[in-house]
């Protein structure tokens, strides 16, 4: 079983989208609801999802009434419908996360979002979900754990002098498509049960704070690395949501169990843990390796090792993932033996060769440059060897400025060390 006791000692831009105006409500008015449906739906299909939702909770509420459903058993069967669609937990949150918004605004002031500007673009959107999707009550929070059951561990391969690094998480298929289709057969199940729902789901996609909803719906706490734990499965998930029109009954939430460990902050290879609960995106290799799309800074880049798509050293060294129950599921198998690949080999895809191997994966957003960018980083950092520096010697130019740049500063790096 598993202890409950507190350890001892170590996208992309959201979308913006379900906008339902003034403007819409007195077109709707004039014309009827059809009409309006299908004005809207020719001229912005985008809007599908939102103008669903507002034009079903004005006029076409077929549904009973939401007090004639029994919203604890029809909880019962949420959760039972996303246990059986590969979720491991389903959880309810409220929307208030006034105490979450709190936090970004203080965290957005300090600039700890560096360049993802999509992260400050929304206003009130990612802390207000009825802001986001008018007309939305409750929440239904998932998680779905990934970390791949048959791969090289991953104490094989951090600071490894010839191999490289991929998160865990991205070793397999996409997770933002493998969760939204299962979210939204989870919509049909609950459609099927209680008649048309106003609902959108979402995966890391759109303005939303993932991680204070799922903690609100009981999923995990916010470790001191800023990601959600849960108490019997450590963090190796994702999170999803489907915002609804529902007013289903909240989970409590999970109180902290990090007690006085601070492992996370000691072993992060760069201090973006800059304070519990706080990290400055800056200085966290998975910004510089994934959303930052300019050059690494170059006091940075000797401490970047080996990793070249993500980071996961502040949740390696959690005491509480000693508890993580590697999934079963196909989806996250590695693939193109990402677990444990040379550097030199994976520096050798040509651009088409990258986009044949990393289709359907989550390495596809940062784009071939950036992914040579990252691997000449580590690069520079392996151990000296002859194949290390033919590879690199060989895409001095022929590729982009950011590319050389970085290759000149490995090759640097190397003649350093043979001095
Ligand atoms: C932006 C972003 C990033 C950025 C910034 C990280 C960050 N901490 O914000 C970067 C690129 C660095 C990043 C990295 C990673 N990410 Co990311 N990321 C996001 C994204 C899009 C938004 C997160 C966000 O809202 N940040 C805003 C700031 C304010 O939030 P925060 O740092 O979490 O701060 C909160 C808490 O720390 C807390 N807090 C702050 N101060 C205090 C003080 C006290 C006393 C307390 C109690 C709490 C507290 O409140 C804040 C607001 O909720 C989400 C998806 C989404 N839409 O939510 C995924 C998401 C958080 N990422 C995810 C993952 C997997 C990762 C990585 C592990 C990937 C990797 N292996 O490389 C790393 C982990 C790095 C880390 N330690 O955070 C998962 C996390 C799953 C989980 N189990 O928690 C998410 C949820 C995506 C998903 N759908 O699964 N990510
Ligand atoms: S992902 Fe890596 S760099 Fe980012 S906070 Fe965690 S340990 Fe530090
Ligand atoms: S999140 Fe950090 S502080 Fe909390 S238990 Fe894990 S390693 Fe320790």
């Amino acid at each position: 079983m598993i202890s409950s006791s507190p350890p001892a000692g170590k996208s992309p831009g959201g979308c913006g989208r379900g906008e339902y105006g003034r403007h819409d409500a007195v077109y709707m008015a004039a014309n009827g609801p059809i009409k309006f449906l299908i004005d809207k739906l020719t001229l912005d299909p985008q809007g599908y999802d939102a103008t669903i939702m507002a034009a079903r909770s004005s006029f076409l509420d077929t549904r009973p009434p939401n007090n004639s459903i029994d919203s604890v058993l029809l909880v019962g069967e949420i959760r039972q419908w996303g246990a059986e669609l590969g979720f491991q937990q389903v959880g309810i949150s409220d929307i208030d996360l006034s105490v979450a918004e709190k936090r970004l605004t203080s965290w957005l002031k300090k600039s700890y979002h560096g360049d993802m500007s999509y992260m400050s673009r929304h206003g009130l959107k990612r802390s207000r979900p009825d802001t986001l999707v008018p007309g939305t009550l409750s929440i239904i929070a998932v998680r779905m754990d990934y970390l791949p059951k048959e791969s090289e561990p991953p104490e094989n391969l951090l600071d490894h002098p010839r191999k490289a690094y991929l998160s865990r998480y991205a070793l397999g298929r996409d997770y933002h498509k493998v969760l939204r289709s299962r979210l939204k057969a989870l919509a049909k199940k609950i459609e099927d049960r209680i008649g048309p729902l106003g609902h959108r789901v979402f995966v890391d996609s759109a303005p939303v704070l993932e991680k204070p909803i799922a903690e609100k719906a009981g999923l995990g706490w916010i470790g001191k690395h800023s990601n959600l734990i849960n108490r019997d499965a450590g963090s190796w998930f994702f999170l999803g949501e489907l915002y609804t029109d529902l007013k289903l009954p909240a989970d409590v939430a999970e109180t902290s169990h990090c007690g006085t460990c601070s492992e996370c902050i000691e072993v992060c290879p760069t201090g973006a843990i800059v304070a519990p609960y706080q990290v400055d995106a800056r200085r966290c290799i998975s910004y510089l390796t994934i959303e930052l799309k300019e050059a690494i800074p170059v006091e940075l880049r000797p401490l970047i090792g080996n990793r070249v798509y993500g980071c996961d050293d502040c949740q390696l060294f959690c005491p509480w993932n000693k508890f993580a129950v590697p999934t079963g599921e196909k989806d996250f198998a590695p693939r193109q033996d990402l677990d444990s690949v040379d550097l030199v080999d994976l520096f050798s895809w040509t651009e088409n060769e990258w986009l044949e191997k990393t289709e359907g994966s989550a390495i596809r957003r940062i784009g071939y440059e950036r992914w040579l960018r990252n691997i000449a980083v580590a690069l520079g950092n392996a151990e000296t060897t002859d194949s290390v520096i033919a590879a690199l010697t060989q895409k001095r130019s022929g590729e982009s400025k950011l590319v050389s740049d970085h290759v000149e500063w490995a090759l640097g790096q190397h003649s350093n060390s043979s001095e």
